[in-house]
């Protein structure tokens, strides 16, 4: 895929149209991607990102489309990134998604994307640093991930993100196990949405107490309550997720956070070159015969595998 000369000029300008052909294109071909990003790069570094993360059905996409409210009544100006690794299967639940935001969209304080990078293994996670780098360029301030349950791809970005936002439900002491399972270190906010529902306190007194034996360092977590599907507490999350900002700002962590995401795409970018030159090498007749060599007893994996690493770092 070609990017048209003039894409990269038109998405600094603030041309909304060409912002969303852009992301097409890191969506679907990493080295336009690549193109694009050297086009761009001089005129990143300034976007915050917020990764929104949480259990299945948590109510992550409801409470991303109540946060765009928050931050419009804010004056604020914000892009949101929605990443569905398996819009394949779960298309129906990604319409419902954007229908759910579609109110807020004719707002020009707010872009949504969906993206689903569905060009091999990886590509979401390459794809995103990238998307986010071009709306940084284009002069967002804000980009909100939105992931959809938690897969490894989704954990990698919203981990990499400047501020993560951990969403959890009530009543749910196995909630609290996930979230001992990883979610809980990289919380930045805590939220617990369907606070309509039984057991919020409890849920409440659980993280709290499970927070407090964390060891933390200037910023400890909040943990908001929210009702997203009523627009209620979402204002408090807003305020959460700047105060935040500025705390990063303030301390100048804030730089450190934004190579979180460099460092994840530099990963991505040479794991994917990488992935490719050993998928070409596997096609090689002369790696078919040391396949052969392997099954027939005369040769081992060791060998094999140090012959397609000398192969790869030869060149
Ligand atoms: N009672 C109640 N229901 C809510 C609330 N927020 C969201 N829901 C409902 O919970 C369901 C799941 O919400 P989603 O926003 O799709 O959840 P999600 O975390 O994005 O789900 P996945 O993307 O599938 O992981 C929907 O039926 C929402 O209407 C809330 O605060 N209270
Ligand atoms: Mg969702």
């Amino acid at each position: 895929m070609t990017v048209p000369a003039d894409l990269p000029g038109r998405v600094l300008r603030g041309e909304r149209a060409a912002l969303a052909r852009a992301i097409t294109l890191i969506d679907r071909d990493p080295l336009a991607a690549a193109a694009i990003d050297a086009e761009l790069a001089a005129h990143t570094g300034r976007a915050a990102t917020v990764g929104i993360t949480g259990p299945p059905g948590a109510g992550k996409s409801t409470l991303v489309g109540a946060l765009l409210k928050s931050a419009v009544r804010r004056d604020d100006r914000v892009a949101v990134l929605a990443l569905d690794p398996m819009s394949a299967i779960s298309g129906g639940a990604v319409l419902g998604d954007r229908l759910r935001m579609e109110h807020t969209t004719a707002d020009e304080r707010v872009f949504v994307r969906s993206m689903t990078a569905d060009n091999g293994a990886g590509g979401l996670a390459l794809a995103t640093p990238f998307a986010i780098r071009a709306l940084d360029a284009a002069g967002w301030p804000w980009v909100i991930i939105e992931t959809v349950g938690v897969g490894q791809t989704e954990f990698e970005i919203v981990e990499a993100a400047t501020t993560t936002v951990v969403v959890l439900n009530p009543g749910a002491g196995d909630e609290v196990q996930a979230v001992k399972a990883g979610l809980l270190e990289m919380a930045d906010v805590f939220v617990i949405n369907k606070a309509d529902r039984e057991g919020t306190q409890a849920t409440r007194l659980d993280l709290e107490r499970t927070v407090s034996q964390l060891p933390h360092g200037a910023w400890r977590p909040p943990i908001l309550e929210t009702v997203a599907s009523e627009d209620r507490g979402t204002d408090e999350v807003w305020d959460a997720i700047a105060a935040h900002r500025r705390h990063l700002q303030d301390t100048g962590a804030f730089v450190q956070r934004q190579q979180r995401l460099l460092r994840l795409a530099l990963r991505r970018l040479v794991l994917a070159q990488l992935e490719d030159r050993v998928d070409a090498l596997m096609k090689s007749s002369e790696f078919a015969a040391r396949v052969d060599a392997v099954q027939a007893g005369q040769s081992d994996l060791g060998a094999v595998g140090g012959y397609l690493l000398a192969q790869i770092t030869e060149r």
